[in-house]
């Protein structure tokens, strides 16, 4: 793990706000010659317009003010998520020690006595400062992992157990509401082919484009599948609507967007929310047809006596090594199972299962097409 980089207060902001000049002088000049950035309020709608403006990493807060005090500024400050993580620190005069539990309450860190002591004062904002850092970076390396945990390496698109949760999330959302849901199951033909003519390498980019183009087509096809005419759509957002009485609506549980993952090899699957049979349809006819048209280019160095070769398309000519480059290019084909909800389905598995079988008819049909497996019946599309 990569280790936080040592502490240097010059990449550090501090807002200092009390309403005597004299004390915000004193605390600006320390924090200025131990190299702190600094900046200043002299009262509390000062200091929230400043914190708005500078973004500073810690602010010392005089907790006795006129008009906005202390700890309402703290408390402003604490319910604006822009401005809650900011650590406060407050600046009391003994006098004031009667205060300093509603201090924490409103959310302060800490808190100095005036008059205070300079070492003490600065080893205060370091722990925070210091704190703060840390909470981030591991906030940080925490998104970092649940990322690369629910990603797939080779294409940046969710792996299996990520794609497989989304699909379970959908299931529930479709039972709870009787809603539709489809998904796609694509396997890529003959891409043991690909790997034994081009190597491994060139198998990989052919994956990742087989990505791009299913991306590509599921972006067009989401309003087309989803929502097929104005009519239709006009009908969905009233339903949306009555289900507003609910505490989350559909369309706030569902992002409505369709989902490519992953699930191994050249395996993938297409999660489409708020999809009938005829919008998956649809969407899995796109795909299997942009597939072809879309072809991966390779720089290849051949020897001269080996043209023409039938298929490779000429780019470069290089006379001095009397070798010709090449660019093969190399085409995918697709097939597709394709699967909708069905009220009477248990468990996403079962849509998986009727989306796997269709996959495998269309394999046996001759592959490059979709195939529907809808109320125990098999639909080909050639
Ligand atoms: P079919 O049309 O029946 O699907 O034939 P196929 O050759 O695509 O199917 P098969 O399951 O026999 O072969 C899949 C191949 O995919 C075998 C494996 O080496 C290759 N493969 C799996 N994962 C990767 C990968 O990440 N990169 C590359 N380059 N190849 C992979
Ligand atoms: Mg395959
Ligand atoms: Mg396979």
């Amino acid at each position: 793990m990569k280790l936080l980089e040592s502490f240097k207060p010059e990449n550090f902001l501090i807002l200092v706000v009390d309403d005597m000049r004299k004390n915000l002088q004193l605390l600006i000049e320390i924090l200025d010659t131990y190299g702190y950035g600094t900046t200043f309020a002299i009262s509390g709608k000062q200091a929230l317009e400043r914190v708005k403006m500078t973004e500073p990493d810690l602010i010392l807060l005089d907790l006795m003010m006129p008009e906005i005090n202390g700890i309402e500024v703290c408390k402003i400050l604490k319910e604006d998520e822009n401005t809650a993580h900011i650590p406060v620190i407050f600046l009391t005069a003994a006098s004031e020690s009667n205060y300093l539990l509603n201090a924490f309450k409103a959310g302060a860190v800490d808190y100095v006595t005036k008059p205070f002591r300079t070492p003490e004062l600065l080893a205060r904002i370091k722990i925070h400062l210091d704190l703060k850092r840390t909470k981030d970076e591991l906030e940080k390396a925490y998104e970092e992992m649940k990322r690369i945990a629910a990603t797939d390496e080779l294409t940046g698109i969710p792996n299996r157990r990520s794609i497989f949760n989304f699909g379970k999330q959908e299931f529930s959302l479709s039972k709870r509401y009787n809603s539709p849901f489809s998904v796609l199951m694509i396997d890529v033909d003959k891409f043991k082919t690909i790997n034994d003519t081009h190597g491994h390498d060139i198998g990989d980019e052919a994956l990742k484009m087989m990505v791009n183009v299913t991306l590509n087509c599921l972006r067009k096809v989401d309003y087309i599948g989803r929502l097929k005419t104005e009519e239709e759509a006009l009908k969905q957002q009233a339903r949306l609507a009555q289900l507003e009485t609910q505490t989350e609506t559909l369309a706030q549980q569902s992002d409505l967007e369709a989902h490519l993952g992953r699930l191994g090899g050249e395996e993938f699957v297409v999660v489409l929310p708020q999809t009938d049979l005829k919008g998956a349809y649809i969407a899995a006819q796109r795909v299997c047809k942009a597939m072809p048209e879309e072809s991966l280019l390779v720089k290849k160095t051949l020897p001269l006596h080996t043209i023409p070769i039938i298929g490779l398309v000429l780019r470069e000519i290089n006379p001095m090594a009397g070798i010709l480059f090449f660019y093969p290019t190399v085409k995918i084909t697709v097939s597709i199972g394709v699967a909708t909800y069905d009220p009477k389905d248990e468990k996403m598995d079962d849509l998986l299962k009727r989306a796997d079988l269709a996959l495998f008819a269309a394999k046996e049909n001759g592959r490059n097409q979709v195939a529907i497996m809808h109320n125990g019946k098999l639909k080909l599309s050639k």
